[in-house]
């Protein structure tokens, strides 16, 4: 193993990862579910600094106050004892039959307000126990037929209810920014913001879109084929990387929820390089929680429970090693010069320049070489032999 992971390193577990008791789709249980409370000190000695939970992960759907009350007053008590911050809250909108047609998006007017009142009590709950992160993941937000759901009544809808969320929080002045998670498909056949693409799109027609941005997880902009660093990349440029979901998928299927690394490793390498050191050329960076959404696999028991929650540390440890030394390597650093990935945060237009200026500029254009330029060789095939030798060299 490579160093233990420390508090600084500011990773944090889902209280359903480790807490899955593998029943899936085709068979039972494998494991027996605990207490909550009880994977808080394994995840603390595994190395985590934080954990993050649904209201019903901790507390049963439907239970009284009283129970409320005290399912997380024990459960904080625990966090506490065990040394782990409670970074960030959901809500399940996605479990109970109620929901089966969404919880801000469903047609039943009447499931929409339940959803809304369901999510505005964990608001306070996430506030009070100091998480500063709300993340809403609408996996059920969506359809299996097209003729079944109206898009755009449903996206009035969903703006309605995020917008409503973020002005409560607003109005309270908690400390908290709602990300929101993009997921292509599953359980719905398709999901509402599908990508990180859609959910920025969506997030600019908000009213106070300020305090809403996004949690993208690794496998869940994989199985619709995209680039997950690029991803997260466009959430940085946009401000709007709140929060984050690592994990690992293998190409275009169900989702999987590997181990961070088990998936892509090279996209992984790149994720990694990209949060520890930054864009290249400069620009904004990421400094939240380092969070894992994965799943313990059907075929694991405790110890391979616990096992594979420290190896999505040690494996994020390992790439960040990686990563700073691939930066801190004059070969790449003279590759990245020579490919011209430096020269990207040059503006195309000069200083002062104006458009006219370009056009009156010769060079720019009626003497230009485009032939000449067009034979240039790249050098991203070496710039990425260089990344592949740092990574398994
Ligand atoms: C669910 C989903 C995850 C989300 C969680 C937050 S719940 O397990 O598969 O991707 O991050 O609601
Ligand atoms: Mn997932
Ligand atoms: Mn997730």
């Amino acid at each position: 193993m490579v160093r233990t992971p420390t508090p600084d390193d500011k990773f944090s577990f889902g209280l359903w990862t480790v807490g899955w008791a593998a029943q899936d789709q085709f068979g039972q249980a494998t494991r027996p579910a605990l207490d909550p409370t009880e994977y808080l000190p394994h995840l603390a000695e595994a190395g985590a600094w934080g954990v993050t939970f649904h209201d019903d992960d901790v507390v049963p759907f439907g239970a009284d106050d009283a129970t409320r009350e005290k399912g997380f007053a024990d459960f904080k008590k625990a966090a506490d004892a065990a040394g782990l911050t409670i970074e960030m809250v959901t809500t399940n909108l996605f479990s109970h039959p109620v929901f089966k047609d969404g919880g801000f998006t469903a047609n039943d007017r009447s499931v929409r307000r339940f959803g809304l009142r369901k999510v505005i009590r964990n608001v306070d709950l996430a506030a009070s126990l100091g998480a500063t992160t709300f993340v809403m993941w609408g996996g059920r937000e969506g359809s299996e037929y097209d003729g079944a759901k109206d898009v755009n009544a449903a996206l009035d809808r969903y703006r309605e209810g995020v917008d409503t969320v973020a002005a409560y929080i607003k109005e309270q002045g908690y400390d908290l920014k709602i990300a929101l998670e993009p997921k292509p498909n599953e359980p719905r056949g398709d999901i509402l913001l599908p990508t990180v693409g859609h959910a920025l799109g969506f997030i600019a027609e908000l009213e106070h879109g300020d305090i809403v941005g996004l949690n993208p997880e690794t496998g869940h902009e994989q199985m619709a084929g995209l680039n997950y660093t690029h991803g997260i990349a466009q959430a940085l440029w946009a401000d709007k990387l709140f929060h984050i979901d690592l994990n690992g998928q293998r190409s275009i299927k169900y989702d999987q929820d590997l181990v961070f690394g088990h998936g892509d490793l090279l996209s992984a390498f790149f994720t990694v390089d990209l949060i520890e050191n930054g864009f290249p050329g400069g620009g904004p960076t990421y400094d939240g929680p380092r969070h894992f959404d994965y799943k313990p696999s059907r075929t694991e028991g405790f110890e391979g429970v616990w096992d594979s929650a420290r190896a999505n540390m040690e494996t994020y440890l390992l790439l960040a090693e990686k990563a700073r030394a691939y930066r801190a390597d004059p070969e790449v650093q003279e590759a990245l010069e020579s490919s011209g990935v430096l020269e990207l945060s040059q503006p195309t237009l000069g200083e002062g320049e104006s458009l006219s200026d370009l056009l009156a500029d010769r060079a720019a254009f009626e003497d230009f070489d485009a032939d000449t330029v067009g034979e240039r060789n790249a050098g991203f095939v070496h710039l990425n032999q260089l990344a592949i030798r740092h990574l398994i060299g």
